[in-house]
């Protein structure tokens, strides 16, 4: 399979997050792209620029982005960048500059600190899912990877949390709209709800978001990826959320997959993206289902039967010692089960 990394992606790497209510070590780091990559002949990433950041993004928050680690600094702290108090519901739209207040404006949870190379390693996650969906368009290929870290699925348009920044899966989702696509189909096999991709898209009729995740009655981002999410608007009939039950293994999880595919097979997408995440591993150390890394050849030739041109982009996965076996055997199920 052709796929796309760019070294720079390292760079960022978070200290702690907490975790059960103690500070712990954090889970997102430089090591996992490694980790698979090792295992990969990797091409580099174009430079896109900030144009189809922008189609996702709003100004002020990719502005931020840029901004934070300097202003952090700027006031003495030690540390990662870190918010603790932000706007919740009816507060007005105060267009404050403090940094503090920024930061708890453009973020929905505490796991997702900024430092001084967080801007660069998000800015190449986009650009390497860019390549991966140009390569996948101009090239005529059947499939392409990117290898993207940070990952993307609950950044927002205005918004990070849940070790995310820029949503790459919905900006190259975006930039296919540009070239000219007019549907989008997106699957998102992540633990974790892909809440930013379902909130861009949630009233756009043109992109049709389908994830299957640990139930968020009791599993992060808790207020996000219900059954009864289905999208609004012009949009209405196309988000798709299944969510299952901790401890769940590969039959109750081919069920579900097969459900989905069946449901977007008959949106009859032109291009299909997939949030890859290999959280849903048994050993994964903050995730609750049981596949074991037999399964993800399998997953990823289930995922092949949609016979669509197909981009995989990385988002989660924490097991560091199955991480890359995990995800090469995914990316083996689909490159076998695409007819050439
Ligand atoms: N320390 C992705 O898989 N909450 N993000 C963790 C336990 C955040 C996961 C709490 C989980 C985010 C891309
Ligand atoms: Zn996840």
């Amino acid at each position: 399979m052709h796929v796309v990394f760019d070294s720079r992606q390292l760079e960022h790497s978070p200290q702690r997050e907490l975790h059960n209510g103690n500070w712990a070590d954090h889970a997102e780091v430089p090591a996992r792209a490694q980790a698979i990559a090792s295992l990969l002949t990797c091409h580099q990433p174009r430079d896109f620029g900030m144009e189809p950041l922008e189609a996702v993004h709003s100004r002020d928050y990719l502005q931020f982005l840029q901004d934070a680690w300097a202003q952090w600094q700027d006031t003495g702290r030690e540390g990662d960048a870190l918010p603790y108090a932000f706007p919740i519901r009816r507060r007005r739209k105060l267009a404050l500059d403090r940094i503090d207040a920024m930061l708890g404006r453009h973020s929905f949870d505490t796991a997702t600190p900024i430092s001084e190379n967080t801007w660069q390693s998000a800015y190449w996650s986009a650009q390497t899912a860019l390549t991966a969906i140009d390569d996948l368009l101009s090239g005529n290929r059947k499939t392409t990877f990117a290898l993207c870290r940070p990952p993307g699925h609950h950044a927002g348009r205005d918004y990070m949390g849940g070790y995310c920044y820029l949503n790459s899966v919905a900006i190259a989702a975006m930039h296919a709209r540009s070239t000219g696509l007019k549907r989008v189909g997106i699957l998102d096999v992540d633990y974790h709800h892909g809440n930013g991709t379902q909130d861009i898209f949630y009233e756009n009729p043109d992109v049709f978001f389908a994830s299957i995740h640990a139930d968020p009655a009791t599993d992060f981002p808790f207020y996000w990826g219900h059954a009864d999410e289905t999208g609004d608007g012009p949009g209405a009939g196309t988000n798709l959320n299944v969510p299952l039950p901790r401890g769940t293994r590969w039959d109750g999880y081919r069920h579900a997959l097969s459900g989905v595919i069946e449901k977007l097979a008959g949106w009859q997408p032109q291009l299909l993206i997939v949030s890859f995440g290999a959280d849903t591993f048994t050993g994964d150390p903050i995730s609750h289902f049981d596949l074991q890394t037999e399964d993800y050849e399998k997953m990823g030739r289930l995922v092949a039967t949609l016979d669509v041109p197909t981009a995989l982009v990385m988002e989660g996965g924490y097991a560091l010692g199955e991480l890359g076996e995990n995800t090469a055997r995914f990316l083996a199920g689909v490159e076998s089960g695409v007819p050439a």
